[in-house]
Parts: structure tokens; C-alpha cells; sequence
């Protein structure tokens, strides 16, 4: 652990500069801000990877936008990126290089990290990734009896199960309608009994996607899988190598569960899991939707790095996000972020965002293990719109605490249906604005309100929103997102100075879990804690098995 990273953030001048600003705009209201400014959409809308990021509804002017950027200047955002991009190792407390930005390089790049070139190694899997997608596409590979495989079920959890989930529910308009698709993660065996009622084992194949093939809930799913495909196959041994392929960087492991490491498709340890998406680990987003549109989001995660690479400070969307996002956590003393993706396809994408910033940056030490002093990783939550308008955005319009806010739209429906789109799109517009603007007394008034209703109609505005949009959602505008957070992600744990690609912090769960599950079996004191003692004794006393 050799690189201490920038000073603590309190001890940065530019720091101190940005919490300044926080306190003279802590006042200052959206309203007031579009006024005294007439160009400021204008201004505050960066085009880059196919996105637009309009941010002229964030609760900043040019000077607090100069803070921010000498901040990221003294966080040595630019330097540690090309750090990243290099190879470099900047996962400091796991000493790995962090790398998922050559995941997506395209073939005729190459770059050397630790004498391999990792460019190439990333097309040779790919390669195979797409022959073997094809043959499952095609028909040409079968299952053990001859039969045609129809059903594909990636087992895996986390980063082996987040990113594949939300990038085929995101992108199925693009899926083969012949195959069906499922994913099982959770060790709760009613997540395996579900995915896999009416599938018929003959036309199953289960792609066990585990970076270490160690992971307890994916080797007891993929053991309850060999055993389910087994008996609908008349218990052959034979039969895994055509219904089973594994996606790991532990070949032995792979070999070791009886899956011929031909059908094993490889990543490295310099791709962290919650990275991952666009490795081997998104075999099943490539069969359903082909190899030339899997290149096409590979295509589209690259934009948005290049723009990272070489978009100036002011007009560069990852950079921008990070600090907004830091920005308006601070302003606001906001503890969370609402993610509202104005898209039916994309109502995992929260749940897939939730990995990747608070895996990334809940953390409380800085890279050097020092307390990192500030506050870290915001809450990232969120619905589709419209439909979480009829529930939560209540407490976005007038709740006591202000939740930042990114709306993620697109200009164009892949199913257009009547006005659906127009009205969908009106409404994130409507949204974004009536947080920002508000309804004063007097507006509330004049529209006629009963007296005694004015209090609870008015709306007091000056709640801070990102709009992300993008042409279509497709292959490539879907990869140039999640790049765009990626990268958020980077800038804002740069600035923290902490390391945002290690995960310490689920480790002793993991371990506890093993130690107590024996216990709930056994007789006796389990010798606990007294809450986990009783709550111990109530299951033996009412659990049936
Ligand atoms: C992600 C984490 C974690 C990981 C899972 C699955 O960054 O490391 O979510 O992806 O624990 O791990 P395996 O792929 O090794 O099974």
C-alpha cells in the first residue's frame, strides 16, 4: 500500500473554497439562478458518448463550478485517471490494477500491463464469447439429448448477477424471443425453484458466472443446478459439458466442479466485479442479443471513456457528475441519491447503480487507512418514472430533506404506442422542473386554493436534478451510461481520496454466516451474542426440516 493518495480532503485549500460556496448558496434559489441568468441551460449542458447531461438545475454558478474544478485539480482527478487507464495499481489495499476500461478497447489498441497485452487477451475471449453465442443462437449447439437449448440461466451473484440481469432486462427489445432468459443469485432456494419451474432441463444451459468460484450462494446454486439438469438427463455425468459453462478467473475451480475448462470463458482479477458487466461475466447479455450488438455496448462504454480521457474539465460528464453529486450532498446535507430512469427497460438500472456506487465508495478510511474525516458514498435508490410518482416523489417535492435527483430519458420509444412516449417524456420534464421551481404562496393562491390548503400545496423548490438523455436506448447509449457512473463513481472516491474497488466491508457478514450455520442444526449453547443465542433457539424450536 504504497500510495497515500492527495492530503485529506479537509487539509485541500480548494476544499475549504467549495464548503464557502456551500454556505453562500445554501440560500440562493434555483429560481433566482435561472433569472439572473437567461443562457444558463445553455451553458450547463455537455454533450459527450451520445449523452446530454443538462445540469443547469443543479444548485451551482461559475463560481462554484471553478471550486469544484479546482477541487478535482487538487484531488488529482486527471492524474490518478490516467493512472487508471494505464494499468496502474490504484486499488491500493488489494494491489490490483483496475482495469475495465480495456474491456471495451477496441482490437487494434494494445496496452502492456505487467508485460501481457491485455487488449488482446480481452479480444481472444471475446472471440470465443461469440462463437459460442452463435452456436447457442443458431440452434448448432445442443443440449446432452439433441434437443435445441432454449432456456439460459446465469448463476451468479453481485457483480456476477447485477450487471447481467439489468443489461438483459435493459436491453431484451434486442433479445432472441426464442430463448428465455433467468437469473438465480440468491442462496434462498425459492430464487432457483422459481427460475427454473417449466424450464425443461433438456433445453437448459446454466452459465455459472463466479470470479473465484468460491461463492457460497453461486457453488450451492450451481451444485442444486447439476443436480436438477442430472436428473432430468437421466443422471449421465456427461451431460454438464453440454448444458454447463462457467465464467471465472479460477480455472482449477472450474475443472474441480466437473465444467471442461473449454467451456470456460475468462477474466482477470484487474476487473473488479461490480465492474464486470462488459467481460465474460456478460456472456448471457451477449447470447440474447448477439455479438454484434454486445460489441455495439462494448462500442458505447468506449465513448464515454474517451470522453473522460479527453473532454475538458467544464464539458467532461463523468467529472461534472462526480463532483455534482459530492456538490449537492454537501449543500443540501442530502444522505442519498434518486435515480428515476424514465424508462420501463431500465427499472433494474437502480438496483445494478446501488453495487456500483455503494460497493465502490461506502467507505471510512482513506487510501493510506487513516479515517477519512468526511462524509462518503451516498444512498443511490430509485424506480422508473412514471410510476414511482404515484408513490415516493411525495418526499422528493416536500419532504423535510432534499433528495438529489438524476432523471435518465430518452428522446425516442423503442415500442411507440400512441402518445405513451410524449406523456412519458412530459412527465420527466414536469418532474425535473416542479422540483426546481416550485409553487409560491401566491401562486398557490391566485390558482384559487381554499386558505386553509395554501400551507400544503406550496411547494418550496430549489430541489437539485441532474437530466441525463439520450437519443434511443440501445446496446450502445445503455454501455456509454453505465461508463458515465463508472467513472461518477471514480471522480467522487478520487476526491475522498479512498479506495473505491475494494469491498472489505462485506467480508465478516460472509464469515459470521458460516460459523452460525452449523449452530442452527446443533443442540446446546451456540455461545453468541444473547440476541443471536435466542433468535438461534427460536428457529430450532419452529423450524420444521
Ligand atoms: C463486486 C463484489 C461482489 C462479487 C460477488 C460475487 O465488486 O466483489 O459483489 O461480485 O461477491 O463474487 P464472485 O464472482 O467471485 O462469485
Amino acid at each position: 500500500m504504497s500510495d497515500p493518495g492527495p492530503p485529506p480532503l479537509e487539509q485541500r485549500v480548494a476544499w475549504k473554497t467549495v464548503r464557502d460556496e456551500a454556505e453562500r448558496l445554501r440560500e440562493v434559489h434555483l429560481r433566482d439562478l435561472f433569472v439572473s441568468d437567461p443562457l444558463r441551460a445553455e451553458e450547463m449542458t455537455a454533450e459527450g458518448g451520445g449523452l446530454l447531461l443538462d445540469y443547469s438545475k443543479a444548485r451551482v454558478d461559475g463560481p462554484t463550478l471553478d471550486a469544484l474544478f479546482e477541487l478535482a485539480d487538487e484531488s488529482e482527478i486527471w492524474g490518478r485517471r490516467d493512472q487508471m487507464f494505464a494499468g496502474d495499481r490504484i486499488n491500493v489495499s488489494e494491489d490490483r490494477s483496475v482495469l475495465h476500461v480495456a474491456l471495451r478497447m477496441p482490437k487494434e489498441r494494445s496496452l502492456i500491463v505487467d508485460g501481457q497485452d491485455v487488449v488482446a487477451e480481452v479480444h481472444r475471449v471475446l472471440d470465443r464469447m461469440s462463437a459460442f453465442s452463435d452456436r447457442i443462437r443458431s440452434g448448432d449447439w445442443t443440449g446432452h439429448t439433441g434437443k435445441r437449448i432454449r432456456n439460459v440461466v446465469n448463476i451468479g451473484i453481485g457483480g456476477s448477477d447485477l450487471g447481467p440481469v439489468m443489461a438483459y432486462e435493459a436491453l431484451r427489445h434486442y433479445a432472441d424471443p426464442n430463448l428465455r432468459f433467468g437469473f438465480v443469485s440468491n442462496i434462498d432456494g425459492t430464487d432457483f425453484a422459481e427460475t427454473t419451474k417449466g424450464m425443461d432441463p433438456e433445453e437448459t444451459l446454466f452459465i455459472i458466472s463466479s470470479k473465484t468460484f468460491t461463492t457460497l450462494e453461486t457453488m450451492t446454486n450451481a451444485r442444486t443446478a447439476r443436480e436438477w439438469s442430472l436428473r432430468g438427463l437421466g443422471g449421465d455425468e456427461a451431460a454438464v459439458a453440454k448444458h454447463f459453462v462457467a465464467v471465472s478467473t479460477n480455472a482449477e475451480g472450474v475443472a474441480e466442479f466437473g465444467i471442461d475448462t473449454e467451456n470456460m470463458f475468462g477474466f482477470w482479477d484487474w476487473v473488479g466485479g461490480r465492474y464486470s458487466m462488459d467481460s465474460a461475466i456478460g456472456l448471457s447479455t451477449m447470447i440474447a442479443i448477439g455479438p454484434r450488438a454486445f460489441a455495439e455496448m462494448l462500442g458505447g462504454f468506449h465513448q464515454m471513456d474517451e470522453h473522460f480521457l479527453s473532454a475538458p474539465a467544464l464539458e467532461n460528464l463523468p467529472a461534472l457528475h462526480g463532483l455534482l453529486a459530492i456538490w449537492h450532498s454537501l449543500l443540501c446535507r442530502s444522505q442519498t441519491v434518486a435515480v428515476l430512469p424514465y424508462d420501463q427497460y431500465l427499472h433494474r438500472f437502480p438496483a445494478y447503480l446501488q453495487q456500483l456506487t455503494m460497493e465502490s465508495n461506502g467507505k471510512h478510511v482513506r487510501l493510506d487507512g487513516s479515517p477519512v474525516g468526511v462524509e462518503t458514498g451516498m444512498i443511490f435508490w430509485g424506480e422508473p418514472g412514471t410510476n414511482g410518482q404515484h408513490s415516493f416523489y411525495q418526499l422528493l417535492h416536500q419532504g423535510t430533506q432534499i433528495v438529489p435527483c438524476d432523471f435518465i430519458g430518452f428522446t425516442n420509444s423503442l415500442n411507440p404506442l400512441g402518445e405513451h412516449h410524449q406523456i412519458l417524456f412530459a412527465n420527466l420534464l414536469a418532474q425535473s422542473a416542479a422540483m426546481a421551481f416550485g409553487r409560491t404562496t401566491e401562486e398557490v393562491r391566485q390558482a384559487g386554493s381554499p386558505e386553509e390548503q395554501v400551507p400544503h400545496r406550496v411547494m418550496e423548490g430549489n430541489r437539485p436534478s441532474l437530466t441525463i438523455l439520450a437519443d434511443r436506448l440501445t446496446p450502445e447509449s445503455l454501455g456509454s451510461l453505465i461508463a458515465l457512473y463508472e467513472h461518477s463513481v471514480f471522480c467522487q472516491g478520487t476526491v475522498w481520496g479512498i479506495d473505491s474497488f475494494d469491498q472489505w466491508g462485506v467480508e465478516l457478514g460472509k464469515v459470521m454466516a458460516v460459523e452460525i450455520s452449523p449452530l442452527l442444526a446443533a443442540e446446546g449453547d451456540p455461545g453468541r451474542d444473547s440476541s443471536t443465542n435466542s433468535l438461534i433457539a427460536r428457529y430450532r424450536e419452529r423450524n420444521d426440516a
